[in-house]
């Protein structure tokens, strides 16, 4: 892989989230690959290491966003809120944060974003429809908007300022998938490394959205430009079969979770009309 162009020889990379599942997880595997890598978050890590670099910043105050910014090659924003949340908490964390985080990265002449989308921005596709990166947003909750609220700000940024930017769309990130439903969407950390690596240092990054799945028997989703980028997955959904089965034996049946790909999201608050949500594979 082409290394990416940096201020100095080694680049500095700024993680948002630090304290997150996916920033802890992140923080044990990005060293080797990036070994001046910058960790934020609104409040310090419990299990932070005496090597780590950690600077606190509340991502819904510029000033704080920007002084994180300062110095940085690329940054890769797993920072905000990770659920379904109130709009009070969505629009502090995931919207005003996320035009801050890339205002200041903008101002600051940070080169590379990696945003941190999700499976919740398309959710309200059926699981029987294969959908590319290229479809229409349908999300499934507060959560979901904000991500396609994200997703446009990297087209934004990259388009009218030049930054170059990859947003993936997290399917199910973690060691193993928990449930039926995860077989199609489980992202193992390391292969989650991968795609970063590919956002930051690829040379043919303008503006892309990938989706953030390993390699998936079931998968619902086309990642196809992943691949074109050289995303060669390790994870297998499939070789955790008899555990997702078994989990998903202990849960109780839900017509509108089971039937979209955003799961819960889906369910939860439902009170719209099946039958007018459009199937697109239908038409
Ligand atoms: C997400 O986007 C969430 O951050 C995570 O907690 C899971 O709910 C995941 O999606 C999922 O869809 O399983």
């Amino acid at each position: 892989m082409i290394a990416i162009k940096t201020r100095d020889e080694m680049p500095r990379i700024l993680v948002t989230g630090a304290a997150g599942e996916i920033g802890r997880s992140l923080r044990k595997l990005l060293p080797a690959i990036y070994p001046d890598l910058l960790i934020s978050d609104i409040n310090k890590p419990a299990d932070l290491g005496s090597g780590e670099k950690f600077k606190a910043a509340d991502l819904a105050d510029l000033a704080q966003v920007e002084a994180i910014c300062e110095g940085v090659d690329g940054i890769l924003h797993f920072g905000g809120y990770s659920v379904e949340g109130s709009w009070d908490q969505i629009h502090q964390a995931n919207i005003i944060g996320c035009y801050n985080l890339f205002e200041a990265a903008y101002r600051q002449g940070v080169k590379r974003v990696i945003f941190a989308s999700s499976n919740h921005a398309v959710g309200f596709y059926p699981r029987h429809h294969r959908i590319g990166t290229d479809v229409t947003a349908r999300p499934d909750s507060r959560y979901g908007v904000s991500k396609v609220f994200g997703e446009a700000m990297g087209a934004l940024y990259a388009d009218k300022y030049g930054m170059k930017v990859t947003c993936i769309r997290i399917g199910n990130f973690g060691e193993v998938p928990l449930d039926h439903r995860r077989l199609s969407i489980w992202l193992k950390p390391e292969d989650l490394a991968q795609l970063c690596r590919i956002g930051l240092e690829h040379p043919d990054i303008h503006f892309e959205v990938l989706y953030g799945a390993s390699y998936n028997e079931r998968a619902w989703w086309d990642n196809h430009r992943a691949y074109d980028l050289g995303y060669r997955p390790t994870g297998r959904g499939e070789d955790f079969r008899e555990h997702a089965f078994a989990e998903q034996a202990k849960l109780k049946p839900d017509p509108v979770a089971d039937f979209y790909q955003g799961g819960a999201f889906c369910s939860m608050e439902f009170d719209g009309d099946r039958s007018r949500i459009v199937d697109w594979s239908k038409r």
